[in-house]
């Protein structure tokens, strides 16, 4: 595997990936050997809690050196743009530095959130174009301006193990929220939920939060909320900002706070968040602690889905 950026990275190959994902959560040493004498790298623009350390655990697994650079913050700012007198704040070149940086690895990670004011910008994945375009070695997404697809593997290995049925009714809700938040994730979800096989996928929002139709692919749209939750097996909860207004936030509407009453409407469904999530805003604590909620596995699936991409990448090097 050569890049890990979108479901079409995976798309001919996904059943068999889901299945290695699975194979490594039950052995998770397998593949020590896989990354002797092999670094994995990784980048941060932006913060992150679980990437971060799904990603290092997945690299120890595969017998991998891990490094992370907080390029947000530790190292020197750099240049995003062509052609520039460099004579402002920044310091370095992303040029050198990703030319730099992918000789000290086997695999690069790179996270690069999207700035939410350039709407082109974002959607031609710009930064993570220049990480790619200067990288010597493999690029894996860790969540970029339009997408999180180590997210969506990790939610698709969660939906995987918890389904009771040979095909589910899958939800990806808006959710309230006082910050304006990337689509990444909800595109991803979409992306990757309308086209998993054993899956009937509903998207419910306010109207305005239309997604990129480029992600959804045709998906269903169910403005009301209690109408799209009706026998659904997984609630994935999610904030983002509007696509079409780019950036803003168009509503703060609480009455779509996932809570118990709108869990009962499902089939005993199962409650999902990429997290960090934030309390009684986008769901309340009476279902984030209670039994239905999975977010803590689906966390956990995180270091399998890094696993199984890491080992790709490495494999292919
Ligand atoms: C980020 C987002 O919505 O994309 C990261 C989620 C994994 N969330 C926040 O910034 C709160
Ligand atoms: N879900 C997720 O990507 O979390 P972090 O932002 O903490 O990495």
């Amino acid at each position: 595997m050569k890049q890990f950026f979108s479901f079409n990275d995976v798309k001919s190959n996904y059943k068999e990936l889901l299945n290695k994902a699975l194979d490594y959560k039950k052995n998770p040493f397998t593949d020590k050997h896989i990354g002797e004498n092999k670094t994995v790298g990784l980048i941060f623009f932006n913060p992150s809690l679980r990437t971060r350390l799904s990603s290092i655990k997945a690299a120890y697994n595969l017998g991998a050196n891990v490094w992370v650079l907080n390029a947000g913050s530790d190292s020197w700012t750099l240049e995003m743009a062509d052609g520039t007198v460099m004579d402002g704040n920044s310091q370095e070149h992303i040029k050198e530095a990703i030319q730099v940086m992918s000789a000290y690895c086997d695999v690069l990670g790179v996270r690069t959130f999207p700035n939410l004011k350039n709407k082109d910008e974002d959607y031609n994945e710009v930064i993570l174009n220049k990480v790619v375009e200067n990288s010597s070695v493999p690029v894996v997404s860790l969540e970029s301006a339009t997408l999180h697809p180590l997210q969506s593997f990790a939610d698709l290995i969660t939906i995987a193990e918890y389904k009771k049925t040979e095909r589910v009714k899958v939800v990806l809700t808006w959710a309230p929220h006082v910050r304006a938040l990337p689509q990444s994730v909800p595109n991803s979800f979409a992306d990757w939920f309308s086209q998993i096989d054993f899956v009937d996928f509903v998207i419910t929002h306010p109207k305005g939060y239309e997604l990129n139709e480029k992600f959804t692919n045709g998906s269903q749209i169910i403005y009301d909320q209690d109408e799209a939750l009706k026998d659904a097996d997984f609630v994935y909860a999610k904030n983002w900002s509007s696509f079409t207004d780019y950036g803003k936030i168009l509503s703060n509407d609480s009455s779509w706070t996932v809570t118990k009453e709108k869990m009962n409407l499902t089939n005993n469904g199962k409650f999902m968040h990429c997290l960090p999530v934030r309390r009684n805003l986008i769901v309340s604590d009476d279902v984030l602690d209670s039994d239905s909620s999975i977010v803590i596995p689906e966390a956990t699936n995180r270091i399998f889905s890094a696993q199984t991409i890491f080992s790709e990448c490495l494999k292919s090097k």
